[in-house]
């Protein structure tokens, strides 16, 4: 049996996310699928807010997407996902938060509200400031590319490479646009879909757009039981 363990819901990006970093550390593990709506209480008990993603390794257990990663990326040090120096390790843990604080609450926004004519170009307003500081004060200033650290793979690439998969998703059912000067986003999001480990874990637009209508009618099912 595999030492790892991640449980998992073939459609979540956060449980993505861990699924990449297992892959491009070539670890042996085995991804179990939780169903979300009819959790088992043994899920309930090592997953304290209900939630996947969540890693077993051996007598260690963490949650979080963004905690397992730093989690896996220590305890299995090659390849290194994070880079050399403290400064540059604190600018990688800042655009990680920056993922989760800034660019996901505007992704989420603009979903969220995606058939309210009145607020979409507002929300959009907002994801275009965010990419644009992504594109400006991070991928422009930290080097050349391909990835958010020049040439260097890192876990900020892999934070953000689940939903840029799904951006498509966001052009499709809420409008979003990616702004015509965020060239590098582009060149990023491309070399994402380009990476073995990332697109082994890839699905296409149709399945993510079909997993939110099952996932939206499942929620509003539960709510009117
Ligand atoms: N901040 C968490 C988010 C995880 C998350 O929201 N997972 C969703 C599936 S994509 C979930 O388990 N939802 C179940 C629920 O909220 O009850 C992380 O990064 O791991």
């Amino acid at each position: 049996m595999a030492t790892l363990e991640l449980y998992s819901f073939a459609a979540c990006p956060y449980a993505q996310r861990a699924h990449i970093t297992l892959l491009e550390k070539k670890l042996d593990s085995s991804v179990i699928e939780i169903d979300l709506f009819n959790r088992p209480a043994w899920f309930t008990a090592i997953s304290p807010y209900g939630k996947v993603p969540v890693l077993r390794h051996a007598d260690v257990t963490v949650h979080e997407s963004s905690i397992i990663n730093q989690y896996l990326d220590e305890a299995f040090p090659e390849p290194a996902l994070m880079p050399a120096t403290p400064a540059l390790r604190a600018q990688a843990r800042i655009w990680m938060d920056y993922c989760e604080t800034r660019f996901l609450p505007a992704v989420h926004k603009l979903m969220s509200e995606a058939d309210d004519m009145d607020k979409r170009s507002a929300n959009n307003d907002k994801l275009s400031e965010v990419m644009r500081h992504i594109e400006n004060e991070g991928l422009r200033k930290t080097g050349p590319g391909p990835w958010f650290f020049g040439s260097g793979f890192s876990l900020v690439d892999i934070q953000f490479a689940p939903f840029m998969e799904r951006f498509d998703m966001y052009v499709q059912l809420a409008g979003a646009v990616l702004p015509a000067d965020c060239g590098r986003i582009r060149d990023w999001q491309a070399a994402m879909q380009a990476r073995p480990a990332i697109a082994a874990t890839a699905h296409n637009t149709g399945y993510h757009i079909e997993a939110r209508r099952q996932m939206l009618a499942r929620i509003a099912a539960r709510n009117s039981a």
